[in-house]
């Protein structure tokens, strides 16, 4: 269902993400490519709550105003509307005071899109949905057979949170023990700070995890490091889940968020890795989590995470091409 007039301004109208359709219903995602799902919840945070109020927040991000909407990218030289299509899927019911049951409804709708064939973008949401949103993707590609490129501050591999199993510092560790991911198909990026403890790196260790803190993005460089990134998945030979945790970021780009941690990604770096991993890898689905408005005075961590949301489709539309990127240069020679 079109939730938009065609020549409302880009402030104007219902705000489902960039004025894509709506569809509520599975049977509408027929044919689909890509579904962008929010999953409002935020009671399993471990500090500054809010997050609930995201996936609205990052569908007003937008200032795009055409319906159907069109947008080519600079340096990609592809309009991801034009090439793929996508719907916003509205919200999963999730219930308030409820965790478990929000998550079986995350997960329930997750699933939906995949058992569509499209491709799941997930608006947090607190990190906790990485768990119903893992499952989702490897219940339906098989247990084990989707590994996980994951940029945050924090590992969110904790066994429990003062005995809360069910939380934002958990769902690494719950995904990888409940069998949905193999512990040496885990990838994380931009690490930093004062959490995890040992012990967390220990387990995470002996599981096979890898990981980028932001002190060895600065040694080695942050390309190189992606780079590297990018051949280890590849080598997987598997279908990769992208999860971007917005405190990746450092907090002058995303003040807007419950845990931020000073020292992080600038988005230009954060960008290119969402570029990058949407074209050169296989994509099974995609999360981005933790905005949270009422700490965003300026509105830039919304901002900034609607448009990482339309790096991923930009660079899967380049991968759905098959062609090379082809920036709008200005005719001069390029070296
Ligand atoms: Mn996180």
């Amino acid at each position: 269902m079109q939730a938009n007039r065609p020549h409302e301004p880009s402030y104007g109208g219902i705000p489902t993400f960039s004025k894509l359709p709506l569809v509520l219903d599975p049977h509408g995602l027929a044919g689909v490519d890509v579904a962008i799902l929010g999953a409002p919840i935020d009671e399993t945070v471990s500090n500054r709550p809010g997050s609930r109020y995201g996936p609205r927040a990052i569908r007003a991000a937008d200032d795009s105003a055409g319906v159907p909407p069109s947008r080519p990218h600079m340096w990609l030289g592809v309009d991801p509307f034009a090439e793929l299509r996508v719907v916003d899927y509205g919200d999963a019911e999730t219930v308030p005071g409820n965790a478990a049951e929000s998550h079986t409804q995350i997960r329930r709708r997750v699933g939906e899109i995949c058992a569509a064939g499209a491709v799941p973008i997930v608006l947090g949401g607190d990190h906790s949905i990485a768990h119903p949103n893992m499952a989702a993707v490897a219940e339906h590609r098989g247990k084990g057979a989707v590994g996980v490129i994951h940029f945050d501050a924090h590992a969110d591999t904790a066994a429990d949170l003062r005995g809360v199993v069910r939380s934002h510092g958990t769902p690494m560790r719950l995904v990888v023990d409940e069998g949905w991911v193999r512990g040496d198909r885990f990838i994380q990026v931009g690490l930093r700070g004062w959490w995890p403890d040992p012990d967390e790196f220990a387990w995470m260790r002996k599981v096979g995890f890898h990981w980028y803190t932001m002190y060895e993005l600065d040694e080695r460089g942050f390309d190189v490091c992606l780079s590297e990134v990018i051949r280890s998945a590849h080598e997987w030979g598997q279908p990769v889940f992208l999860s971007i945790d917005v405190d990746a970021l450092d907090p002058a780009y995303a003040p807007g968020t419950g845990t931020p941690e000073v020292g992080g990604l600038t988005m230009r770096e954060l960008l290119r890795a969402a570029r990058r991993i949407a074209t050169e890898l296989p994509i099974a689905g995609v999360e981005l989590v933790e905005v949270a408005p009422a700490y965003d005075p300026s509105g830039i961590t919304a901002v900034n995470a609607h448009r990482l949301v339309l790096e991923v489709l930009s660079g899967l539309a380049l991968a759905r091409t098959g062609r090379a990127p082809q920036p709008e240069h200005d005719g001069r020679p390029h070296v």
